[in-house]
């Protein structure tokens, strides 16, 4: 494990335990109990990241059902608890045993077996195609696909940012705020994402919401967002190695392109962690695109972009339709 401060484990997961798993009203969302939820069918599994995401449902009284996306992801092992896994008596079962190797099949307490569900609820039909398992093709977009294609399709439709809203209006979230800078302009916020659960620094993951509402993404980038973007990458990695011991060094700091939801923002993950969507067809190194836009500040409406698109997002039919594909 990484030296340095350790996270700690947040205040609102201890009251989710206290709270028997249900989610509480906190300014967004509906309340709700994960024992309410049903399993319909699974969507994606990984044996590889031990993750599957479910489509459940919640049957209201009525008996009509609600749709939830529910994700459960097997939690990385925390270095100082490892040595109770061996030690804890526990029900440790021989599988095989062949000269110098055998296998063991443990069933620890719980406090060693965690798993993390993550609720999307109630859950647009959006976000169960986002989480199913699809072919995938690249898209090279070019600027003037982006005006006549992409564009009007994301103003038409995309993600709900109200999420982004209540993080910056301290409606949801306030007490994990990392840090903050209040300027309107150039300002940002600093939280632990979604992702990731706080308890080992390996899969650290942190994003910056830009308090600025109108830029989308990469596209709306010019010389103008430089000192937004030079505060971010600045104060974010002195943010993290404040509170987290984790150095610039060691830090991916990026944009998606796409990104699922349009209000502007920057991943912060750990360097040796494999992150979903750190690959190249999606991820842009931020101190890439600012040297960019110092070079040119119309960069972002000039060069074509490419990125992954599931078969059956309405998105790439745009694309196939305009014969793009
Ligand atoms: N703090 O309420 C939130 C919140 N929401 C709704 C999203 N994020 C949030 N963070 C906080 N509070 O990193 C985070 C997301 C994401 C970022 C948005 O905001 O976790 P993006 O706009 O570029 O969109 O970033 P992206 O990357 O597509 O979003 P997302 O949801 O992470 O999906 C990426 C893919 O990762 C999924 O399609 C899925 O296949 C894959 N994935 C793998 N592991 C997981 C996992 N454990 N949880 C969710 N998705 C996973």
């Amino acid at each position: 494990m990484a030296e340095g401060p350790q996270p700690k484990r947040k205040r609102e997961e201890e009251e989710g335990e206290k709270n028997g798993g249900t989610a509480t009203q906190g300014g967004a969302g509906a309340a709700f109990a994960l024992s309410d939820l049903r399993v319909r069918r699974v969507l994606r599994e990984s044996a590889r990241d031990k993750i599957v995401f479910l489509h459940a449902e919640r049957v209201g009284l009525s008996g009509e059902g609600t749709d939830a996306v529910v994700i459960l992801e097997k939690t990385p092992f925390q270095e100082e608890k490892i040595p109770d896994l061996l030690k804890k008596p526990m029900n440790a079962e021989l599988q095989m045993h062949n000269d110098i190797y055998c296998t063991f099949y443990l069933s620890p307490p719980p406090e060693l077996s965690e798993i993390k569900a993550t609720v999307v609820y109630p859950a647009t039909e959006k976000h169960i195609q986002k989480y199913l398992r699809q072919e995938v093709h690249l898209i090279r977009e070019t600027w003037e696909d982006y005006k006549n294609i992409t564009l009007p399709f994301i103003q038409s439709q995309s993600f709900s940012i109200q999420w982004v809203y209540n993080i910056l209006e301290k409606k949801a979230e306030a007490d994990r705020i990392v840090h903050e800078n209040p300027d309107p302009s150039n300002g940002f916020v600093l939280v632990p994402d979604l992702k990731w659960n706080q308890n080992q620094l390996e899969d650290l993951y942190l994003i910056a919401l830009v308090h600025r509402r109108e830029i989308k993404s990469l596209r709306d980038l010019t010389a103008e967002h430089l000192p937004l973007l030079r505060n971010v990458l600045q104060e974010g990695k002195e943010a993290i190695v404040k509170r987290f011991g984790v150095p610039g060094s060691q830090l991916r700091i990026y944009l998606h392109y796409q990104p699922s939801y349009h209000h502007l923002h920057v991943h912060f993950t750990a360097l040796g962690y494999d992150a979903p969507g750190s690959s190249v067809e999606r991820a842009h190194l931020l101190a890439d695109v600012i040297d960019n836009l110092a070079m040119d500040s119309t960069y972002y409406q000039k060069r074509a972009l490419t990125f992954p698109l599931r078969a059956d997002e309405p998105l790439f039919k745009k694309f196939q339709e305009a014969g793009k594909v």
